[in-house]
């Protein structure tokens, strides 16, 4: 605003003359955000129906985002001696295919405290950057299932029709499109099996030797009872005589545990192909079997993603990063997910690299998970505004390892592979890099649909000075909210100081886990005397019971602060139904006014403010 100012009168004081001031003023009535600079602001047009070779105006459009990008940085439009005001790149609606992986870096970055703008020049989600393509060339193969040829050298991990995922083939049978259950139970085959990793004994008489498991992988809540966790894991060869299957990698805990066996299920099996809505993918010969939910294949679109990350925001470095940008209005739909899952590594040190807390290889994700339909590494001053981000295969925004100052808002986040937002500060005790983000008036639904264990509609790891307000979650199996490091890790380390979450509700979650919370915190303060370092105010948590396969005893909670969930201050908490307590916690938080202690004073709480605000720019459930 400075600088416009300054132009302007600068163009009064050269004395041009009335007729320039006059248009200046014009301007600034049409282009209202951007005034006097709009002569020199750049903005450019991107349309699903333009090309790339036109000239990027609003009547000649670009067909790609990147073409734009490119223009930006090859014409060093936003260097800082040229750029007085934001550059505008304005998408129309319609869906945008994305073959490959849009990347911007350091070279795309604002300057001069304006920003370069990807908007939906249309309104909020009217514009999609759409990570999958039509399989086309469907033939009837039998029982109501049809089948086409992939390219075998592009294989995928999960599918969607009509904008609604599929369910890979599997046995047995899920419940409803929205539940994990039921499942299969492993069992104890010998004494000293109990600590096995990568063998599993069904039940005898669980399995049909007819099934073909070639192909076939597992998804399985390893460590038995506790359900924290699933894997998702290729089969290397079966057994039925023995009802044994190996695993080509080691799931996360052992299959058993305390004697307790761990809830599985398999899956991608022609065997397996039953229900509506399943498909199976044979790899090898590039062929996909799909059974559509309405019978017939007439009129049904099956999308394929095509990109495990849609949008890739990426400085080169922690001292060079990229800043400064703007995605506004944007739907962001269709991600991959992988071919194995397991979440970190299975003991400490086991990522072969030296850290000062190495037990922390076993929270953060192996390199090759971590991803996100949108990523941020290396980056300040980003802001995800008015997103619809849906049908991902894993991660929904993954903010990693040096990322500051970042805002995520008034956005919808929904059917989401894995956590919603992920923030992942890297390694305790090697640098505080992640921190200072606004994560503000979101609504995040059903998340953790293919990785169920320990997904959370906002997991934020060795980060803090967060602001998290106005946020909905809804639907997860296991967290709504978690704050984490680990609880070996001195104070200081963790990087998770000053975290304010406010207005905060949190419905359905705990759905299939135990040992959990809808809020949930782990190794924070892990010193006493625990001074307050993060407050929760004003949040709400819905009835928190599990599937009834669910064979933790601890149960399910509305808040728990595990080891070295200390220093917060809890006010105004309010916690549905529970299968355990409502609030769990070691003498080292404060709370003033929650619900599980005597005098809660239900007129504290601002209701109207809890949950999305009125702004919010989709239609989502009342609360
Ligand atoms: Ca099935």
């Amino acid at each position: 605003m400075i600088k416009q100012w300054k132009r302007r009168r600068t163009a009064v004081s050269t004395g041009v003359g009335v007729v320039a001031l006059a248009l200046v003023t014009a301007a600034a009535v049409n282009f209202g955000a951007q005034p006097a600079g709009a002569a020199k602001c750049e903005n450019f047009w991107v349309a699903p129906s333009g090309d790339d070779a036109g000239k990027g105006t609003e009547s000649d459009p670009w067909r790609t985002v990147t073409r734009a990008r490119d223009q930006i940085r090859e014409k060093k439009l936003n260097d800082v001696a040229k750029m007085g005001c934001d550059i505008t790149v304005n998408l129309k609606a319609g869906e945008y295919p994305v073959g490959s992986t849009i990347q911007f870096d350091q070279r795309d970055s604002g300057a001069n405290g304006h920003q370069v703008v990807y908007r939906s020049a249309d309104g909020p989600g009217k514009a999609t950057l759409s990570g999958a393509e039509e399989i086309t060339g469907w033939q009837a193969y039998k029982d109501g299932i049809y089948k086409a040829k992939i390219d075998p050298s592009k294989p995928f991990y999960t599918l969607f029709e009509d904008g609604k995922r599929a369910t890979n083939a599997r046995y047995p049978n899920r419940g409803t499109d929205d539940t994990w259950s039921p499942y299969l139970t492993s069992i104890l085959y010998e004494e000293d099996k109990m600590d096995v990793h990568n063998w599993l004994w069904g039940k005898p008489g669980d399995w049909d030797p007819s099934w073909d498991m070639s192909q076939a992988s597992v998804t399985i809540w390893s460590g038995g009872s506790w359900s924290w966790f699933t894997d998702t894991i290729p089969l290397l060869d079966t057994n039925f005589k023995k009802t044994q299957t190996t695993l080509k990698y080691w799931t996360r805990y052992a299959m058993v545990n305390s004697r307790g066996g761990s809830r599985y299920f398999f899956q991608n099996s022609l065997s397996f192909l039953d229900q509506p809505g399943e498909y199976y993918l044979d790899y090898k010969a590039g062929e996909v079997y799909y059974k559509p939910r309405g019978g017939s294949m007439d009129g049904v679109k099956v999308l394929r993603p095509t990109v495990k990350t849609v949008l890739d925001l990426a400085g080169a470095s922690a001292d060079d990063r990229l800043h400064d940008v703007a995605f506004d209005g944007l739907g962001v739909q269709y991600s991959d997910f992988v071919s194995w899952y397991r979440n970190g590594w299975v003991a400490g040190g086991d990522s072969g690299d030296e850290h000062k807390y190495p037990e922390y290889d076993r929270q953060i994700e192996m390199p090759r998970n971590r991803f996100g339909a949108i990523r941020l590494t290396n980056t300040r001053n980003i802001d995800l505004t008015k997103l619809h981000l849906s049908d991902t295969g894993f991660t929904g925004i993954y903010l990693l390892f040096a990322n500051d100052h970042v805002n995520i808002s008034d956005s919808l986040l929904e059917n989401i592979g894995a956590d919603g937002i992920k923030v992942e500060g890297g390694w305790p005790g090697e640098g505080d890099l992640n921190n200072h983000h606004t994560i503000k008036n979101n609504y995040i639904s059903h998340i953790g649909e293919l990785v169920p264990g320990d997904s959370a509609g906002i997991e934020l790891m060795d980060t803090g000075n967060n602001t998290i307000e106005n946020i909905v979650v809804r639907h997860s199996a296991r967290y709504g909210i978690s704050l984490e490091s680990r609880p070996e890790v001195k104070d200081g380390d963790q990087y998770t100081d000053g975290n304010s979450f406010k207005y905060i509700r949190l419905e359905e979650t705990g759905l299939d886990s135990g040992d959990m919370g809808s809020f949930y915190s782990y190794g924070v303060g892990n010193q006493d005397p625990h001074p307050i370092k993060n407050t929760v105010d004003q949040m709400v948590i819905g009835d928190v019971i599990p599937d009834p396969s669910m064979p933790d005893a601890g149960g399910t909670r509305g808040v728990h602060m595990d080891a070295g969930g200390c220093g917060y201050a809890f006010s105004n908490v309010q916690v549905g139904n529970v299968t355990d307590q409502k609030y769990q916690s070691y003498q080292c938080n404060q709370v003033t006014n929650a619900d599980w202690e005597t005098g809660f004073d239900a007129s504290k709480m601002e209701y109207d403010k809890i949950g999305v605000l009125p702004s919010f720019p989709y239609d989502v459930p009342k609360n």
